[in-house]
């Protein structure tokens, strides 16, 4: 047996289903929400189900590996059973029910959790669970789960949107053709690929050059150009005034929210305050660069197109960096679909800031 800082013990079968659990977590898609896994064994040990979170608006792990378990409506006493999960049960009616009731009403007797749930409105869920009779420790294996999911912990703490930036390159990081042309750089495939991505995040920024320029919709669309039924929040940032709830509407779209300043962290705290848990930033190249230099992008995606074009714009502006020692650095994120991926002839990189 195991025993953590909070001197909680830990079966060998405990730990062994931890393990299990971050790598189901890690099958999960990063975003506004954690990556979560969750395993219920038996008594003796043996694992029953297994199940993760998919992504914002989907179950939750623990709703997942109990619908695995008794979705076919079978009734069973699990109140010698555990429940191992990545993160601490949720307390709240988000875009799912609160997971301390599934768990309740599922009969388990044990949970165990390794780390505590930094988001305000869906903490408090050991607490409930402890009054209502229920065996919970925490702290397995509290630092591979927290590191799993750091940069969501950070955006959570600071209160701020989960942040991707998302650039559609070619090999030498240009975005667009000396003369302004840039449709298409990267493959109809990688295309699609960013509107499957559009659909997910809760707002799209880009800056006022980009909209003076390309004019884009910015919306989710399917391959065959219907638009999705989720639709991101549109935001301009800039000052010059762009008349952008004109150009959406000609384009039959909701419009633009502009927001009046160069500052990511404002743009942050005011989507924040408007409920975007997920922003994806698409460039120009001084947004681009803002974001980065500011230090402020949780995800890199990286379509990069096996074109050349010498001179052209940039993908981004100049980060600051003057040294080596200065360079940014990341790190694959190995989640669900790999690091690396070929979306036709193109190759889409998914980074995550190196841990320092
Ligand atoms: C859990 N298990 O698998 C996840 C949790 O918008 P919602 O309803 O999906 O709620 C999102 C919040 O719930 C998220 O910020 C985090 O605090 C928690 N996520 N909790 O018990 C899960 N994904
Ligand atoms: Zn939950």
């Amino acid at each position: 047996d195991t025993v953590d800082a909070e001197f909680n013990v830990f079966s060998d079968a405990e730990i062994v289903a931890m393990e299990t659990a971050l790598a189901a977590a890690r099958q999960g898609v990063r975003g506004a929400n954690p990556l979560v896994g969750a395993v219920i064994i038996d008594a003796d040990g043996t694992v029953l189900a297994i199940g993760h979170h998919r992504g914002a608006g989907t179950p939750h792990a623990e709703a997942d590996v109990i619908n695995r378990l008794l979705g076919t409506g079978v009734k069973r006493d699990l109140s010698a059973a555990t429940i191992v999960v990545t993160l601490e049960p949720c307390n709240h009616q988000g875009r799912t029910g609160p997971c301390t009731q599934a768990i309740l009403d599922a009969g388990l007797g044990n949970v165990v959790y390794a780390v505590d749930d930094p988001h305000t409105p869906a903490a408090g869920g050991a607490d409930k669970l402890r009054m209502e009779g229920i065996n919970v420790r925490s702290g397995l294996m509290a630092r591979q789960a927290q590191d799993m999911n750091r940069q969501w912990f950070v955006a959570v703490r600071e209160g701020r949107p989960f942040v991707t930036a998302r650039l559609a390159q070619t090999v030498d990081s240009r975005i667009a053709a000396a003369d302004g042309s840039s449709q298409w750089i990267t493959s109809s495939q990688s295309r699609q690929d960013s509107h499957t991505l559009r659909g997910r995040v809760d707002a799209i920024v880009v800056g006022t050059g980009t909209i003076l320029a390309d004019n884009p919709r910015l919306t989710a669309r399917a391959a065959d150009g219907t638009e999705s039924p989720h639709q991101p929040l549109r935001v301009v940032m800039g000052m010059r005034e762009v008349d952008a709830g004109a150009a959406a509407r000609h384009q039959g779209g909701p419009g633009f929210v502009q927001l009046h300043t160069h500052d990511p962290a404002e743009v942050l705290a005011e989507l924040h305050r408007r409920g975007v848990g997920h922003l994806m930033i698409e460039g120009g190249s001084k947004i681009n660069a803002a974001f980065l230099a500011a230090g402020l992008v949780d995800e890199l995606i990286v379509y990069l197109a096996p074109t050349l074009l010498g001179t052209g714009m940039p993908a981004l502006n100049d980060l600051g960096i003057t040294t080596l020692d200065q360079a940014q650095q990341w790190e694959w994120d190995g989640t669900t679909t790999g690091p690396v991926e070929r979306l036709g002839p193109d190759l889409k990189l998914t980074l995550m800031p190196a841990k320092v």
